[in-house]
């Protein structure tokens, strides 16, 4: 040591500048992502700060998972700022618990209070974020739902019949034309009570085009295309020449039913299904689908009325490739593919198959002179099967172990995730040369660039999605939390920046700069256009109503206090309605609403809305209630008590405000 440090201060004009570089403690420098202390940290530091009062440059949009829901962070801080309820019940929010968003979670099953989503999805106007939606899928009971960003809710979500484990889903088109949604597991056709070793007979696979209103956003099922029971695992669109076409990875083509570990990674190849959704557009116009029947919900919010309502459906259509020519083709892919991902051109379609050490990417152009040519290799359930040698573009070779997914940063690069090599790998597009490799901690399923997968990648930043944290962070007992890492990818090198834990297990996330999304924001809703059945547009139209048992209270909310704040007549039995309106007009001021004994959560009223809240008093007493968001310096203050009598009493109906008392 002394030794050392002699030399280093001897030759201290030639090694200032290393020794400045390593720092002083722990000088496990480069690119190992476990470097502590030092100029180097603080350097790497510095891009991933972001002051206090500043803004991040981008946002990120991560699945919740297991969680149903989508967590919105900033970054490169990794900051959090809100968690969006989606296909699960949240009770901060009040969202499937109060009576204008329960319709959201209806389905054909009822309804519905969790899923596990896996693939958020922004929409694009030509290729390109633009930042107005967010489509994201539910895995378990077969749904995508569409999240307005103008104020970050969700605002519609629609069922998809025909399907179990609705995981390719929900990718968009480059103008968002469509946004798909591919079964994962085979189900019966229609679904129906068979044994199940008939798999391979009357089991079948859908992949489902739901139209976006371009203008409205508002998803209907255009169409489905049946397929043998394959699992649909991803999918993304084409862009530009490849326009017109989406690509859905496919494993398990042995169409196997049991043991699948070993069974479904029988076949050298699995496919990629290209399905040309403009010919689809074609036929379903000449009338060649099937009108079949299905049962979906449809549930949509609106905005003027503010209150949900799912709607169910009864027919879909099905177009059956035998009698469509040319609007399937399968392309060979080894081994058992997982994430299909197009590169920004839309000439290149890689297939991640996740058995194998080697990635393939195919062409879109060799795919359709391959077309041209008939070079089939045999046909499946009338699908025809490209030769492999004619589709393929290249191979990246001994790029890493289990490869998953690929994302593009515009600059003529693609980076890949792979599982077990527990890595990231760019690789030049065209060479298909590894040109950097980056360790993950530890195993890495997705990754995201900023428009990563769309016809413009915004680059600068990529985030990897780890499945296992281990000791990365402090421990939290057997449940570790998942988490993210954040690299530099402007240079030539990868780099390291930050690591940051997330909800539930995200998958996989999508982002977009700052700019594109603040100018949509709203900051209230405004009074006046408020159109909810059962508004207060002031505190002296506030009241109590009774109609037989029910009761509903017309309530109103302003610093700091309610009005009424005592109610007085009602009765065990009764089923009291509280339709709280929030009186405010200006930006970030909720109220909160919460009553003792009540079964659902609170309520938390943006300014300009009303919600609903449905309490039934089991017992006679005085029970009081309180606003729940510390809103002004007299939050405390805000508060008031409802008199519950026995069912037979005689108590009359009446309410009241500071002297006002009404009698
Ligand atoms: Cu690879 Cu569900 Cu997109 Cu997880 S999926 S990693
Ligand atoms: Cu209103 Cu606190």
């Amino acid at each position: 040591m002394k030794n050392l440090f002699f030399k280093g201060f001897l030759l201290l004009p030639l090694f200032a500048v290393g020794l400045f570089l390593t720092g002083c403690g722990n000088s496990q420098g480069g690119d190992s992502g476990k470097t502590t202390g030092g100029a180097l940290a603080s350097n790497v530091a510095e891009q991933v700060y972001v002051a206090p009062g500043e803004y991040d440059e981008f946002y990120a949009f991560f699945s919740g998972g297991f969680s149903g829901q989508v967590t919105v962070h900033g970054l490169p801080s990794g900051r959090l700022f809100k968690t969006i309820p989606v296909f699960s019940v949240d009770a901060e929010k009040a969202y499937g618990f109060n009576e204008e968003t329960k319709p959201m979670l209806m389905t054909s099953h009822g309804f519905i209070p969790w899923d596990d989503s896996h693939h958020p999805e922004l929409s694009q106007t030509n290729g390109e974020t633009d930042g107005r939606w967010l489509f994201i899928n539910a895995n378990n009971t077969p749904r995508v739902a569409r999240i307005d960003l103008s104020e970050f809710e969700t605002v519609e979500i629609i069922e998809i019949p025909n399907s179990g484990g609705n995981h390719s889903s929900p990718f968009t088109t480059m103008n968002t034309e469509y946004v798909v949604a591919g079964t994962r597991f085979g189900v019966p056709y229609p679904q129906q009570d068979v044994a199940i070793n008939e798999y391979a007979d009357k089991f079948k696979a859908t992949l489902s085009f739901i139209k976006v209103d371009p203008e409205t956003g508002k998803m209907s099922i255009a169409f489905q295309v049946l397929l043998p029971a394959f699992d649909f695992d991803l999918a993304h669109s084409g862009k530009g020449d490849s326009h017109g076409w989406m690509f859905f990875s496919s494993y398990n083509t042995e169409e196997k039913h049991t043991l699948l570990e070993v069974e479904a990674s029988q076949n050298d190849k699995d496919y990629i299904a290209a399905i040309n959704w403009k010919k689809a557009e074609e036929y379903v116009k000449q009338g060649k689908f099937h009108e079949v029947s299905a049962r979906y919900a449809h549930n949509f919010y609106d905005e003027e009325t503010q209150q949900a309502t799912s709607e169910m459906l009864n027919t879909v259509k099905v177009l059956i490739p035998e009698e469509c020519p040319g609007l399937v083709y399968f392309l060979p892919t080894p081994k058992s593919p997982h994430g299909v991902d197009v590169d920004p051109t839309g000439e290149y379609i890689v297939g991640n198959g996740k058995l194998s050490a080697n990635l393939t990417v195919h062409s879109f152009s060799k795919m359709l002179k391959a077309i041209e040519n008939k070079a089939f290799e045999t046909t499946i359930d009338g699908v025809p099967v490209l030769k492999f040698e004619e589709v393929v573009a290249g191979t990246v070779k001994d790029a890493g172990l289990g490869p998953l997914h690929t994302e593009f940063d515009g600059k003529g690069y693609a980076y890949t995730s792979f599982f077990i090599s527990s890595e990231v790998v760019k690789w030049k597009l065209g060479t298909w040369e590894v040109a950097d490799r980056a360790p993950t901690y530890y195993s890495i399923g997705h990754l995201m660039i900023p428009g990563g997968d769309s016809h413009k990648p915004q680059g600068k930043y990529l985030v990897a999605m780890n499945k296992i944290t281990k000791d990365r962070y402090l421990p939290t007992g057997p449940e570790l939390c998942h988490s993210a890492q954040l690299y530099d990818i402007s240079g030539d090198k990868m780099k390291l920046l930050l690591d940051f834990p997330t909800m539930g297990e995200p998958h996989y996330a999508q982002g977009i700069s700052a700019d594109r999304i603040i100018p949509r924001q709203k900051k209230f809703y405004k009074l006046e256009e408020n159109k909810h059945p059962h508004r207060t547009m002031g505190e002296k139209d506030a009241r109590v109503e009774r109609n037989g048992k029910e009761v509903h209270v017309y309530m109103t909310t302003i610093r700091s206090h309610f009005a009424p704040d005592n109610i007085e007549g009602i009765k065990v039995g009764d089923k009291v309605y509280f339709h709280v309106t929030n009186l405010e007009q200006d930006w970030d001021v909720p109220h909160g609403f919460a009553i003792l004994g009540a079964r659902t959560s609170e309520l938390l009223v943006m300014p300009g809305q009303t919600e609903t809240l449905v309490w039934e008093p089991k017992a006679e007493g005085v029970y009081p209630f309180y606003c729940t968001d510390f809103c002004s310096a007299l939050h405390q203050e805000m508060q008031g008590y409802v008199r519950v009598s026995g069912s037979n009493a005689n108590t009359p109906l009446k309410w009241s405000l500071g002297s006002n008392e009404e009698e």
